[in-house]
């Protein structure tokens, strides 16, 4: 249970579904582009070409080498080229055949694509862009064997145009080909219906023609390999989400998702505002500060820069960035332009305008990005990736580019509207004055740790190892739970803290207000880390931050409380998987001399049915207090025998979606959370 995720992905709105001619058209793709009957049993073709040569090291034996060749490499060594073969890799491969669609979009010849989950897990990707070309190459084999059997081979053929999506790794189809058992290929293109098939990278059915059209497009379908694969079943959520991104993106295109395991589960995503409706999509949910997003575009040099932003009166900055459809995590060069250049911006007017005093100080970056929601989206032609997950953009020129487009934009957009720029200026201003208390309480939080020597709080009781990774802290409710905890731990690894009432809740408050806080002071000390920009994992104190609250509203509602704040002031810590939900029983059932836990209702009803109702005594826990310390010990503390929950944000988007909708100020959003995700959210007191 250790890597569950208790943060789910609710997405139930249906937005911007539209059933335009386009969808009509892709929908008559599929009629027409039948795949060819199967081909299983027939000779195999190796690929001749030599295309990667590699070196293969560790379980090989050191020294041996070995030459690969051709698709051999990418099934020797998918990880290199796809990144993973978990699920991450499997739903890859599916945005690996959707770029190259995408890419027929961008160069202005397709406007639908739709994708298919086949009963059998199996993936069809439909588009009507000019079809893969099937003219013979000098190799003597026709174009789209090529494409499909040697790996980079995409690029060679077309030429017009820059491959712009093409990819995290940008490998091209010819690698989920490798890692397919079958795969199938028709294109209608030069007024015939052609086909083509092949299994684990290798041609089993050459190109023939299979009938005639007045279209063009290309139809691809592919099985993951489960010798390559560890999971094969596809999520219909992460394709959704993914490819409701890529419409954003790239404003106009018609994208399906149909999925045929489930009846009747299907969305269509097609946005004629592009990264517009992508910024008010991020914001729904939210109170919007200036009520239509500010939107600007400019191309330099071959770089085509886009901009969208809208201000809501929260606190947080959601800043994505996406560099060929590719979201650049670790940012880069085009974000810090951004950034610089909406500061400056900022500031200039202010001053203009004399909403800054001549004597008051500039306005932070932070100030200004206070409540910003943004989508920034570049295409450009050689792009360079760095940083640990080659998600950070490194082209220098692109910095000033972006600068001069964001400066030119928001000088205009300032002049042309006074009314939202007030509001704006305002809210950075207030950020401003918020920043400089929190500064002044930080600072008496700094000199007051530096003067107590050690100054652990005194209601921790810590353990007695060190080492953070072997140190846990169990944040306890109320106490007389702590009373118990601390009885029943073993002190050695185990640090309690109790903590008393309820703690603020930061989504209402600034950093001023949450440094005020006793208990939230009471935890950062005890944490070791800081907090904010402050925040330095390595000096964390405990390995595992355990969250041990009643299984009641009230202790739903301090959980939240201490994720929330977990989340906005020391994500790290939940990004890098140390914060944990400690899971105590609901039930203890005696019979005899014999005593069991179930930690819900169903298991309950099971044990029951199990030892036998008769002579058997329910207890049921209303709090932790009722436990006396060896029960709790051997219920939801012992490393041997607990369950416990790792609070895992795989989706910060969603994730911060959920908590503005829990913690936030606006009741209606909250209350068509609930009603839409009762099962998720039954026992949040919110
Ligand atoms: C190579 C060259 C051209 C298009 C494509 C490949 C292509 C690949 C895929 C994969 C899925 N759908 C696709 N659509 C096109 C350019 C063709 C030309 O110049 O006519």
């Amino acid at each position: 249970m250790e890597n569950e995720k208790i943060i789910d992905n609710n997405e139930n709105n249906n937005d911007n579904k539209t059933n335009s001619h386009n969808e009509a058209e892709a929908n008559d793709l599929t009629k027409e582009l039948e795949p060819a009957p199967d081909t299983e049993g027939v000779t195999i073709n190796t690929t001749e070409d030599a295309v990667e040569v590699t070196a293969v090291k560790g379980d090989y034996g050191a020294g041996q080498i070995q030459i690969l060749e051709g698709l051999e490499a990418v099934r020797m060594r998918p990880g290199m080229y796809i990144g993973s073969t978990s699920e991450r890799g499997l739903h890859h491969l599916v945005y690996e055949v959707v770029d190259n669609s995408i890419d027929e979009a961008l160069a202005g010849y397709c406007t639908a694509i739709e994708v298919i989950i086949r009963r059998d897990n199996s993936i069809t990707v439909i588009d009507n862009g000019r079809g893969i070309p099937v003219d013979m190459h000098e190799s003597g084999q026709p174009a789209v064997e090529v494409v499909l059997t040697v790996l980079h081979a995409g690029g060679k053929f077309g030429g017009d145009g820059y491959k712009v999506s093409g990819g995290l790794h940008g490998v091209g189809v010819s690698v989920v080909n490798a890692l397919s058992t079958k795969m199938d290929v028709t294109v209608k293109r030069d007024g015939k219906i052609h086909n083509i098939s092949f299994a684990r990278g290798n041609t089993v059915k050459k190109l023939s023609v299979i009938g005639e059209t007045n279209e063009t497009g290309t139809m691809v379908t592919f099985t993951p390999d489960p010798e390559i694969f560890s999971v094969t079943t596809y999520n219909y959520d992460t394709l959704k989400h993914r490819l409701r991104e890529l419409a954003f993106l790239n404003h106009g295109i018609n994208i399906k998702l149909t999925d045929e395991r489930e009846e009747g589960r299907s969305d269509t995503f097609h946005f004629e505002g592009g990264i517009s409706s992508f910024v008010e999509h991020l914001n729904r949910k939210k109170e919007k500060i200036n009520p239509k997003p500010i939107y600007f575009n400019g191309t330099k040099d071959d770089t085509i820069v886009e901009i969208a932003l809208q201000y809501n009166d929260s606190y947080q900055e959601n800043i994505y960035s996406f560099v060929n459809n590719i979201n650049t995590e670790e940012g880069g060069t085009h974000l810090a332009g951004f950034k610089l250049a909406l500061t400056r911006a900022a500031n200039d007017f202010a001053r203009r305008q004399n909403v800054l005093k001549a004597n008051d100080a500039n306005l932070s970056g932070e100030d200004v990005r206070e409540g910003l929601t943004c989508v920034l989206s570049l295409k450009i032609r050689d792009p360079q990736f760095e940083g640990q997950t080659k998600t950070k953009l490194g082209n220098s020129e692109v910095r000033g580019i972006v600068d001069s487009i964001v400066t030119e934009g928001l000088n205009e957009y300032f002049e042309e509207n006074p009314v939202e720029t007030k509001k704006i200026l305002d809210k950075a201003l207030m950020a401003a004055r918020a920043r400089e208390a929190a500064r002044k309480a930080r600072e008496l939080t700094r000199r007051k740790n530096a003067l107590e020597v050690n100054s652990l709080p005194g209601k921790l009781a810590d353990c007695s190892i060190k080492d953070p990774e072997q140190a846990e802290i169990y944040i306890v409710e109320g106490d007389s739970a702590g009373g118990s905890a601390k009885q029943g731990r073993d002190r050695r690894f185990q640090a309690i803290l109790p903590l008393r009432g309820k703690i603020l809740n930061v989504e209402k408050a600034r950093l001023d207000k949450i440094f005020a806080n006793a208990e939230i002071r009471t935890m950062i000390t005890a944490f070791g880390t800081g907090i904010s920009e402050d925040f330095d994992l390595a000096k964390r104190r405990y390995g595992k931050i355990i969250i041990m609250t009643d299984a009641d509203v009230d202790g739903a509602h301090i959980r939240t409380l201490l994720l929330t704040f977990f989340y906005r002031y020391m994500k790290p810590l939940i990004e890098h998987g140390h914060v944990y939900i400690a899971q105590p029983p609901l039930y203890q059932i005696r019979k005899g001399k014999k005593h069991w836990y179930t930690y819900s209702d169903d298991e309950l009803a099971k044990k029951l049915t199990e030892v036998g109702r008769d002579g058997a005594t329910v207890q049921r826990y209303k709090g932790l207090g009722e436990m006396n310390p060896e029960q709790l010990w051997e219920t939801t503390m012992d490393p041997a025998e607990r369950t416990m929950l790792r609070v895992d944000m795989e989706n910060a988007q969603e994730a911060d979606e959920l908590f503005t909708i829990l913690m936030g100020d606006r009741v209606e959003p909250r209350r068509q959370f609930i009603e839409e995700n009762a099962k998720l959210v039954k026992n949040l007191d919110i």
